[in-house]
């Protein structure tokens, strides 16, 4: 076993216990190697290294200020941020892209689906101008909705047009920043990016606006509704979270990733008492078990109300995915795009005996089972995966599951917040004009393992908020973290402030309100458009943080200008790569304020970046006219 003296800690204690497992079994984890590439590139931390030629690479350094074709860092910067922008958006629409199709096929009649939410789809497709039989609605509305995606960038996006806020979209008109077609944008944005094109920082910076507001409309608003549309809406229940839920006398699959619909067939195939007589005829004497993972279980959990028999829980987010390995109690790991590690498939999972299966077309992982998922083929992959998993069973070693069950909340959305209000937003706004609720912050995304993080700097942040009534809305991998720290629980209002406490109390609900994954982040924005509207303001006049504490990957930057462009102001941490240019720097955290309502500040202390909360949430009470509490 390798000796590493540094090694940040997992944050929680059920991953601490699964973490001297996987240690003791001669395991190098997410830790170690993070520890093993201390210290690491200043220049890439700083954003300031360019490999666009082979003139390069080229670091920004005192006694080099610009790079060999002459671009400085604060172009090097821009371009680089602009990129993973593009990416990140691209990664969006591609999610948004498969489910819109499965939409299409549904009305075609060649999907596995049926729609779950008719009226839901009928009222977004009737703002398109889209009538007729239900099945004619899926069909048109997902042809539409994939039109849009490959739209061009010279036609405004009617997504947007027709969607997005009067006032947000008088402001967006104003900037040039109305988008087309997000494929058409994100290449644009890359062909600006190349080298020798476009040496205007405030043009690349513009730009990732455009594909942040595209990110929103044809990414991750696609995403949700028409995932509602054919899964059903969020509804808030109760149900296990953590590695403490895996069933070590089940046979248990693990479905991760980023897009529930598969995993919708899984359960409804392990409902079939077939396979739970298979399961218990292979020695598992508590039959089959299905649970998801990072923001996949969290879409799950989200519509769990409908599957209680089959869903068992919501295991984990990112950092955790080799620790849930190490249990040597997954049977089958089945994962659509993206965040599973390398070092699951090579290492994790051939040790621990898991069978993997990609389900998703971009993957290709050295040695995993690909089962590529059609909207037509899905009930059959879902039993492909079932049998796969009962094989697997009879080849377990060891099993080692944390002694802990935790519980938490999950389902929130804005219609289930207005729902649990009494069906309309007013007393959210009665209880922040009265101080009660003294702000909301969204706290979304990833976990890493830098250092004092790990879930940590999540769950800190949250508690801090709380305990001074500011109301937490989680999603991706935050919620995780959130569940994990008990900060999601039916119990967990006793952290927070009198005034949070009593609205909680009297609403039955937690003080951080999970709203899924990543991808509903959309919805996030929705409720704060809401919120607004009651108000009769605009998005950037409401005592509202987003935060990203622990943000980790390039479809967090798109979202970063999604908020940005929505006028909310940004916490994020770890630093992004774009210190190294103060121009950039300037207008991320000052200038953009002036043109959207929205900014971006950087604190990796979760204390201190509370107080900045606070004092924001503040402010704008202030300007609001209403009192600190
Ligand atoms: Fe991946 Fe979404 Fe990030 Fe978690 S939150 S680490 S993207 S699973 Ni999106």
């Amino acid at each position: 076993m390798e000796t590493i003296a540094y090694r940040n800690q997992p944050a929680d204690p059920l991953s601490e216990y699964m973490y001297e497992v996987a240690r003791k079994d001669g395991m190098t984890t997410i830790y170690e190697r993070f520890a093993a590439q201390q210290p690491q590139c200043a220049f890439g931390t700083l954003g300031v290294c360019c490999t666009l030629c082979t003139d390069g690479p080229c670091q920004i350094t005192r006694k080099a200020s610009r790079g060999v074709c002459g671009a400085t860092a604060d172009l090097i910067v821009a371009r680089n941020l602009l990129a993973k922008c593009a990416q990140g958006t691209a990664a969006n629409v591609y999610h948004a892209r498969n489910v819109a199709r499965t939409l299409q096929a549904v009305g075609e009649g060649r999907a596995d689906y049926r729609i779950q939410e008719p009226e839901k789809l009928r009222a977004v497709a009737a703002r398109f101008g889209i009538a007729g039989s239900d099945l004619d609605v899926a069909r048109r509305f997902g042809e539409f909705f994939i039109q849009q995606i490959n739209g061009n960038d010279y036609e405004p996006l009617k997504l947007v047009e027709v969607l997005a806020p009067p006032k947000r979209l008088a402001v967006w008109r104003q900037l040039g920043i109305v988008p087309g077609g997000p494929n058409s944008e994100v290449a644009t944005g890359l062909s600006k990016s190349m080298t020798n094109v476009n040496n205007d920082v405030v043009d690349l910076l513009l730009h990732c606006l455009r594909m942040g507001i595209a990110n929103e409309y044809a990414g991750l608003y696609g995403i949700t509704t028409i995932q509602e549309i054919l899964t059903g809406t969020a509804k808030p229940n109760a149900g296990a979270v953590n590695i403490g839920v895996l069933d070590p006398d089940a046979v248990n699959v693990m479905m991760h990733g980023h897009q529930p619909l598969l995993a919708i067939k899984v359960l409804e195939a392990a409902r079939n008492p077939a396979w739970q007589a298979k399961a218990r005829q292979a020695g598992a004497k508590n039959g089959l078990k299905v649970y998801g993972s990072l923001c996949e279980g969290q879409q799950i959990f989200n519509i769990a109300s409908e599957y209680k028999d089959v869903f068992y829980g919501q295991i984990g987010n990112w950092i955790q995915q080799e620790l849930v390995l190490a249990t040597g109690a997954v049977d089958v790991l089945a994962f659509d795009y993206n965040c599973l590690m390398p070092s699951m498939a090579e290492q994790f999972a051939p040790k621990y005996h898991t069978h993997l299966i990609s389900t998703d077309k971009v993957i290709r992982q050295a040695g995993v089972e690909r089962l590529e998922f059609e909207p037509h083929k899905a009930a059959e992959i879902a039993e492909a995966i079932l049998a796969r998993a009962v094989e697997a069973f009879g080849k377990r070693g060891a099993v080692n599951v944390p002694p802990t069950k935790q519980t938490a909340i999950a389902g929130f959305t804005t219609e289930s917040v207005v729902g649990a209000l009494g069906g309309t937003v007013q007393p959210l706004v009665d209880a922040i004009a009265g101080g009660q609720v003294r702000g909301i912050a969204a706290l979304v995304g990833c976990t890493t393992v830098r250092e004092g993080e790990s879930g940590a700097h999540i769950a800190t942040l949250a508690s801090q908020l709380i305990e001074r009534d500011v109301l937490v809305i989680g999603a991706g991998c935050c919620s995780s973290a959130m569940q994990n720290a008990d900060l999601m629980g039916s119990e967990s209002a006793k952290h927070a402030g009198d005034g949070l406490a009593s609205v909680c109390g009297a609403l039955g609900v937690p003080p951080c309100l999970s709203y899924g994954s990543c991808t509903d982040i959309g919805k996030i924005i929705g409720t704060a458009v809401a919120v607004a509207d009651a108000l009769g303001v605009d998005v950037p006049d409401l005592p509202v943080v987003a935060s990203a504490p622990e943000y980790m990957e390039q479809k967090a930057v798109a979202d970063a200008f999604t908020a940005v462009a929505f006028g909310l102001a940004l916490h994020l941490s770890p630093a992004p790569p774009v210190l190294g240019s103060p121009l950039v720097t300037r207008i991320l955290t000052q200038d953009v304020e002036s043109l959207t309502g929205g900014r971006v500040f950087v604190e990796t202390d979760p204390v201190k970046a509370a107080d900045a909360f606070l004092a924001h949430i503040d402010a704008k009470r202030a300007k609001l006219g209403l009192s600190h509490s």
